[in-house]
């Protein structure tokens, strides 16, 4: 089962959005494992977004991520990363297809409402950098069986 890093991000939580956006993840049948709220620190930004801190839109960036706290979340699922990626779209909101998260919600390249692992590889490091493993859920959800066939996991 494949793992991916999701963060409710600031103005997700200052828009109350937070639970009709996690709703449409439980609603797809992917299964949460990890959820804890937090204030991200400067640090923890520059760790995060470490590919774009030299960028000039990183300090806006930082200003953004910080300015209120963000829901950090693990969800579960085959092909689990490209399936959230899907589901939220294009990463700017203006550019985002209709249907998808932020087509819905948002009309910003900042203020996209939800991060999500871009590779198996991302979601591994940040994953790190929110949750220890201890704070990360085994479980099979009853209902585990009337969301995809025995052959298809
Ligand atoms: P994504 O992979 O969708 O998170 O997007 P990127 O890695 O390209 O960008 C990371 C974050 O920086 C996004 F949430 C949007 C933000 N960003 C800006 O605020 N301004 C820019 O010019 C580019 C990205």
């Amino acid at each position: 089962m494949d793992r991916t890093f999701v963060m409710f991000k600031p103005d997700c939580l200052e828009r109350g959005l937070v639970g009709r956006i996690l709703t449409r993840f439980e609603e797809k049948g992917l299964r949460l494992v990890a959820m804890k709220m937090l204030r991200i620190s400067p640090e923890v930004a520059k760790q995060h977004y470490a590919e774009h801190v030299t960028k000039p839109f990183y300090p806006g960036l930082e200003s953004f991520i910080t300015a209120s706290p963000v829901v950090a979340c693990v969800f579960e699922g085959p092909e689990v990363v490209r399936v959230v990626r899907e589901m939220l779209g294009a990463t700017s909101g203006l550019k985002a297809a209709a249907g998808t998260i932020r087509g819905d919600y948002s009309s910003s390249r900042q203020m996209n409402l939800v991060h999500a692992s871009d590779s198996p590889e991302s979601a591994a490091r940040e994953i790190g950098i929110y949750f220890q493993q201890s704070e990360i859920q085994t479980w099979d959800p009853t209902l585990a069986c009337w969301y995809q066939a025995p052959d298809e996991g």
